[in-house]
This record gives structure tokens, C-alpha cells and sequence, in this order.
């Protein structure tokens, strides 16, 4: 009986010292320990001045930094090029470039399947390429979450790049593309995916990319961005790629 009424006793004051360890000075919905984790004021209700607090920002995936309307993945606060809604998924610091001190950037880590909070770990989190063909865009996934969106220029009608699901087989920096009608030398970053010559790589003679296909079946991308993606892609890492080739040569915005 006694022991009853002990648990009882503390099962009713338990919400009470839940509720005395949260301090929130600027009683803004943010927790002090919270604002410390966000690098907001904790002495001031709406840090970035756009009337919205930053409880209320932080809650809906705001930045409280960023004035009005500008979300959480939006912003970089630490400018290490991993924005702050990124951070929070990997445990990272939104205030230090370099989380756990190890000399390579978060941004790095993460980008090469690494904890960036975890000093001397392992290379752990799955890493993968989509391509959807109607959007003509191509994403880098690590650990489920979206990296990097960026324009490409598929395939034309008749010389479609294939859908299914294939991998990196191969990496070569500079290569020569030649065929009927077409010699293309100093191509940079390519990344073989299929056998018969399909390939992501860079293209310095056009600007189509994410508007419209433009190639006999290789993913054409801008030569930086192909640089990136080459600098943290692997042979095996896999490359899936869906939807269908668009019919109407202009897909948009
Ligand atoms: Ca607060
Ligand atoms: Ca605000
Ligand atoms: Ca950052
Ligand atoms: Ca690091």
C-alpha cells in the first residue's frame, strides 16, 4: 500500500517538475536549451524581428533567423552549406561548420554518408540517386532525406535514357563523346550508369537543363554541378531513375 501510494504521489508531481525544468525566459514557446540549440536570443521573443516568435517559427519549420517566410531548409546559418532543417535531421550544430571537430565540414560528412557528429565513425547512412524524367531534375539522397535537387537534361524522344534501376559503374573525369552529327570533347565528371554509353555527365553546349531533354540518352547536367556530384559519388552507389521521357520537349518552369 505504501509503495502504491508512493507512485501515485510521484505520478501526480511529475507533470509539476516537468513543467519547473523547462525555463523559457522570453516565454516565446522556445525553451532556453532549445534557443541555444537554434543560436536564437533567448532573451528575446522574435530574434529576427518579423513579429513571428521564434517558438512559432521553429514549430512550423520556420527560420528564426531569416525574417518572414523563409524556412528551415531555406537558411544556413553556420553557411557550411548544409541548411539548418538538415542539421537538425543529423544531429549536427547549426552554429559550428564542423560539429564534432574532425576537420571535415559537416557538409562533407554528411555528403559522404557520415555522421557529422560522430568523430573517427563509420561511413553508415544509405546513399542513392533518383532521377525522375518528367521534372528533369536529379536528386542525391543520404539516410532517406532529399541533398541535392538539381536540373538535368534527359534523353530526347527516341534516344529516351532509360528508366529502371542501375548503379554507378564507372567514373571518368574528362571524355570525348562522338556519334553521328556530334563530337563533343573535354566533357567533364562522367558517371557510367548503363552499358552502351549512358552516362551523367557535365555539358558546356547547352543550358537546357530542368527545361527541356536534350541528349541521345545521357543526363546532361552544368558542369559544376556535375563536378559535385562526381566529387561524392562511389561505383555501386545506386541510380534510380523513373517516370517517362516528356513528350513536349519544354517541361516548365
Ligand atoms: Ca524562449
Ligand atoms: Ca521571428
Ligand atoms: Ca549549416
Ligand atoms: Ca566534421
Amino acid at each position: 500500500m505504501k509503495n502504491i501510494l508512493l507512485v501515485m504521489s510521484l505520478f501526480l508531481l511529475t507533470p509539476g517538475i516537468l513543467k519547473a525544468e523547462i525555463i523559457d525566459s522570453d516565454n516565446d514557446g522556445l525553451s532556453d536549451a532549445d534557443e541555444a540549440l537554434y543560436y536564437t536570443d533567448s532573451n528575446n521573443p522574435d530574434t529576427d524581428g518579423d513579429t513571428y516568435t521564434d517558438g512559432i517559427e521553429v514549430k512550423h519549420g520556420y527560420s528564426p533567423h531569416a525574417g518572414p517566410g523563409v524556412q528551415m531548409h531555406q537558411y544556413d546559418y553556420d553557411k557550411d552549406k548544409l541548411d539548418d532543417w538538415l542539421e537538425g535531421w543529423f544531429h549536427a550544430d547549426r552554429g559550428k561548420g564542423d560539429t564534432d571537430g574532425d576537420g571535415d565540414s559537416d557538409f562533407d560528412e554528411v555528403m559522404r554518408g557520415y555522421s557529422p557528429s560522430e568523430k573517427n565513425g563509420e561511413s553508415k547512412f544509405r546513399r542513392w540517386i533518383e532521377v525522375d524524367l518528367p521534372k528533369q531534375r536529379l536528386y542525391y539522397f543520404v539516410d532517406r532525406v532529399k541533398i541535392l535537387n538539381l536540373p538535368v537534361s534527359t534523353g530526347n524522344p527516341g534516344t529516351e535514357t532509360p528508366d529502371g534501376m542501375f548503379e554507378i559503374m564507372n567514373k571518368i573525369p574528362v571524355k570525348r563523346y562522338t556519334g553521328v552529327g556530334y563530337d563533343l570533347p573535354d566533357v567533364k565528371w562522367n558517371m557510367e550508369f548503363k552499358k552502351g554509353g549512358y552516362y551523367i555527365h557535365g555539358s558546356y553546349w547547352h543550358n537546357d537543363f530542368g527545361l527541356r531533354t536534350h541528349s541521345h540518352g545521357c543526363i546532361n547536367m552544368r558542369t559544376e554541378d556535375a563536378g559535385l556530384l562526381y566529387m561524392y559519388t562511389d561505383v555501386g552507389m545506386p541510380v534510380h531513375i523513373t517516370g517517362e521521357t516528356p513528350k513536349k520537349r519544354n517541361v516548365g518552369t
